[in-house]
């Protein structure tokens, strides 16, 4: 087991010992992991290809130091506590045991469809116990997981599995989430028409049991795959640098990029991070509420977790059903120690009032977390107040699909914590504040751009197929630093303070949306010319999507075409990147040279339309005064 720090005093040192020692730092946590030939090297590197490895030339498998290594001590643990989406639904446990067969089973089944190691497989899923079962599947006989949340589009996912050259896909029939059933199955069967010609089979999962269409030439059921396999499946060997996994995040322009992360860092990263951030023991209940689709997911509640023999709740359903107090009554149920959540969630459920948090027993929590963009003050201390009671630490912890661990956070009772401040960097993070020409900014409490120095074990390896584009978005912008794309503000003690991107890069309810990526698709709408979308602070969601959008000629029925507007957005990406206010426009601001002002765009949608700055230079300064009069927010 990695080591855990417990003073202050530990921290210090070891934040000194990792930017002094770097390699004894992170070699001596490797040592705790199981590995089949030991590394040449720990680190190699530089930020100008860039080029990182970590643990070079050292043989593992994630999944033996998931769960081989566990089950001696720990065969008989829970390892998995899965719950449904109902109030009565039947949960499902899995002991370390129960889960590793589960997994060897699945991997075996894999094999039998000619899986192999390198392979993608992607994975469209809804929060079931077989979605981690399988991306473990995979990373046992070294096939690249791709997991798709199972929110986006058949158009969506099909640009992801023809990008990996996916052989599989891994899907549900149906899924169970809230009061809705939806059709997943049919989701991929349009990806599938879509052309993505690499996929092989369809593995479907029977979730519900209801009906679906059937592919013969592709299809199979996954009970009929691991029907008669073998209960053991040899780990197949990695090198460190092997990629484990693909996933696709948004940046600033053109479609999502693969985010590849590799095998030995990554495990080494999640491990360290899990166990300090949330101060685990080994009797603790901890449960995430994310979606395995995203990377808190990935690295918080099947990988880390797993590495250090926890046991991780996994659920099916949403905040908010049957009420606003599920996640509670999961916390009494289950008495929960640490409990890891979004901003958004927290948001939504401060609104629907204290009732019902109030009435369950939460004495059980002992650490509270949160993730995906900042917190704002208000939601940080009814968190604090009503879910904490006042006497338990929250770890807001700032990091990304790319970072693939936790980069800043509090340590539970070991840092001290200011309310919106993700506060200190971890072990390893020397992060750096930069202004725009990339000069150091060494004084405190000025805004600047985040980046870090040097690399950490979870830093992101390339994006697929596209080295040029991984160097183009994280290591341009400054030499020799890891570009995050957010802006920050240090304080005098060097706590963190996030303040949110500085790219095109929106994140609606935690969830990380490009706006090119809205633009591309609402263009794809009949009669649209152009689009420009921006962000706007939103209550709940903490930025909604504002779209601005010139048309052919009149429109006769204003709002009939928004709809349709908002349903290409939905087909193209997926709900979540709906926008929640269409502004029919006859022009957009646009400078000399043709680009698109966002900037004026951007107040207009907020609201603050008294200094919009010169617009004396743009090609078309009248056009500021239509779109202010009819703007939506005022
Ligand atoms: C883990 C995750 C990454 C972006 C990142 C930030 C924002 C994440 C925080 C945060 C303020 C936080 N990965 N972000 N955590 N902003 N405080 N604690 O969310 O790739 O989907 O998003 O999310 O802007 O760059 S992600």
């Amino acid at each position: 087991m990695v080591d855990q720090m417990k003073t202050l005093d530990d921290y210090k040192k070891a934040y000194k010992n990792s930017v002094e020692n770097p390699k004894d730092f992170w070699g001596k946590q490797a040592e705790n992991f199981v590995w089949y030939k030991k590394w040449d090297n720990v680190l190699d590197w530089n930020f100008n290809e860039p080029n990182v490895k970590w643990f070079e030339g050292g043989k593992l498998n994630i999944t033996e130091n998931c769960l081989d290594r566990h089950l001696d001590s720990r065969g008989d643990k829970t390892a998995l506590i899965w719950v449904s989406n109902e109030l009565d639904g039947e949960d499902k446990k899995y002991t370390y045991r129960e889960l590793h067969t589960e997994v060897n089973r699945f991997a075996n089944g894999l094999k039998s469809k000619g899986i192999k190691k390198g392979d993608r497989v992607v994975f469209y899923m809804p929060m079931v116990p077989e979605l981690m079962i399988g991306m473990l599947a995979c990373a046992r006989i070294g096939a690249i997981h791709s997991i798709v949340f199972a929110g986006f589009s058949s158009q969506a996912l099909a640009d992801r599995v023809q990008d990996a050259e996916a052989k599989m896909i891994i899907c549900s029939d149906f899924n169970n989430r809230g009061a809705k059933k939806i059709p997943v199955k049919a989701v991929v069967d349009n990806a599938i028409k879509m052309g993505c010609t690499s996929v092989e089979t369809v593995v479907v999962h029977k979730n519900t049991g209801a009906e679906v269409e059937w592919n013969e030439n592709l299809d199979i059921y996954l009970h009929d795959l691991t029907a008669n396999v073998d209960d053991y499946c040899k780990p197949e060997e990695m090198d460190a640098e092997d990629p484990l996994f693909i996933l696709y995040t948004s940046g600033s322009t053109g479609k999502p990029k693969g985010v590849v992360h590799t095998t030995g860092g990554y495990m080494v990263y999640t491990a360290y991070t899990f166990k300090n951030v949330f101060q685990y023991q080994e009797d603790d209940i901890y449960w995430c509420t994310a979606d395995i689709g995203w990377i808190t997911g990935h690295s918080y509640i099947t990988y880390g977790p797993l590495l250090e023999g926890a046991t991780t709740m996994m659920f099916e359903g949403v905040p908010t059903y049957p009420d606003a107090g599920r996640f509670w009554e999961i916390v009494q149920k289950y008495k929960v120690n640490q409990f890891y959540t979004a901003p958004t969630a927290i948001r939504a459920l401060m609104a629907k009032g204290d009732d019902f948090v109030d009435k369950y027993d939460l004495s059980s929590l002992k650490v509270l977390g949160t993730v995906g963009e900042p917190i704002n003050e208000e939601a940080w201390i009814w968190y604090f107040e009503k879910v904490g009671r006042r006497s338990i630490p929250i770890v807001d912890t700032w990091w990304q699909t790319e970072t693939g661990g936790i980069m800043i956070s509090p340590l539970p009772l070991i840092t001290d914590m200011r309310p919106t401040f993700a506060s200190y960097p971890l072990p390893g993070i020397q992060t750096i504040l930069v202004d725009t020409e990339g000069n150091t900014i060494e004084e405190n409490e000025v805004e600047g751009l985040l980046c870090v120095k040097h690399p950490w074990p979870g830093i992101l390896r390339t994006t697929w197929g596209d080295h040029k584009r991984c160097k183009q978005t994280y290591f341009s912008a400054f030499p020799e630093l890891y570009f995050t794309g957010d802006a920050a503000r240090r304080d005098e003690d060097g706590r963190y303070r996030i303040i949110g991107r500085v790219d095109d890069v929106l994140n609606v309810s935690g969830h990380r949306i490009g706006t090119a990526e809205v633009e591309n698709a609402i263009n794809e709408t009949p009669g649209v010319v152009e689009s420009a979308v921006v962000g706007y602070p939103h209550d709940i969601k903490g930025q909604g999507i504002y779209a601005f959008v010139i048309t052919k000629g009149k429109i006769s029925d204003e709002a009939e075409f928004k709809k349709l507007v908002a349903n290409t957005v939905r087909t193209e990406i997926g709900p979540i990147a709906k926008p929640d206010i269409i502004q029919l426009v006859s022009g957009l601001p646009k400078t000399r040279s043709g680009k698109i002002m966002r900037r004026i765009l951007r107040k207009i949608a907020t609201g603050d339309m008294s200094n919009l700055g010169d617009i004396s230079t743009l090609l078309n300064p009248e056009i500021v005064e239509e779109i202010k009069r009819k703007a939506k927010n005022k």
